[in-house]
């Protein structure tokens, strides 16, 4: 049995879209953000860092296992489904491996500080200044390669893609990816297109960052 522990708005979607694409059996535990956007207390009873995605999972010998880090928890479901979305031959392993750490490692915390310096007044706006060249780099990047194929890792879509799907969405409605970033845009619409991405909406709830 898998539970997903499952935040309003979130990186945890990813979590949902995955288990969607496995077509693996899965149970749902909603958290709502609190006013500030942080996690209510209810996480921390499940893992200390009280961040979503928690994954619970009750294995074939009952062990209890509890999972944390998109990353990390997309690559256990890849083990657990027979390495289904996982890469097709060693240029995409490589590639896969790059960007399923790329996303949380690289992409995410230079997004994550821009959005909270442009909130800072007076002060803010020179760290904007800093930050959003840093910000463009990986947007130019990460044109680039969508420009020479269809999915992260290769012609195929991985669980690479998956982990993709936050920072980018994220740039879109909250960092100004337009249609000056046409590779991007045309992935982004790719992956919206999923049937198994739109049944991951509908059940996840509230998710502001898919259009
Ligand atoms: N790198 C971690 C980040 C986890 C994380 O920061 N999750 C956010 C949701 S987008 C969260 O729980 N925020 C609420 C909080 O920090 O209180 C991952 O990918 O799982």
């Amino acid at each position: 049995m898998l539970i997903v522990h499952h935040l309003n708005n979130s990186r945890s979607q990813r979590v949902l879209w995955m288990l969607e694409e496995l077509g693996l059996d899965y149970e749902i535990h909603f958290y709502k953000r609190r006013p500030d956007m942080s996690a209510p207390d209810e996480l921390r009873r499940i893992h200390p860092l009280g961040k979503s995605p928690i994954v619970e999972h009750l294995d074939a010998n009952g062990h209890r296992i509890i999972l944390v880090e998109t990353g990390a928890i997309c690559e256990y479901l890849v083990d657990l489904s027979a390495e289904r979305l996982g890469p097709a031959g060693r240029d995409d392993l490589l590639r896969y491996r790059q960007f399923l750490h790329y996303a949380e490692g690289s992409v995410m915390p230079v997004l994550f500080a821009l959005l909270v310096v442009s909130k800072v007044p007076l002060l803010g706006r020179l760290a904007v200044k800093k930050v959003r060249p840093m910000l463009d780099v990986h947007l130019d990047y990460i044109e680039s390669e969508l420009a020479t194929r269809q999915w992260f890792a290769g012609d195929e879509f991985t669980a690479a893609d998956i982990m993709m799907s936050f920072p980018l969405e994220a740039a879109r409605s909250r960092a100004g990816v337009d249609a000056s970033r046409p590779a991007t845009i045309a992935w982004l619409e790719r992956i919206h297109a999923r049937p198994a991405y739109r049944r991951a909406l509908e059940k996840g709830g509230a998710y502001r960052f898919a259009n």
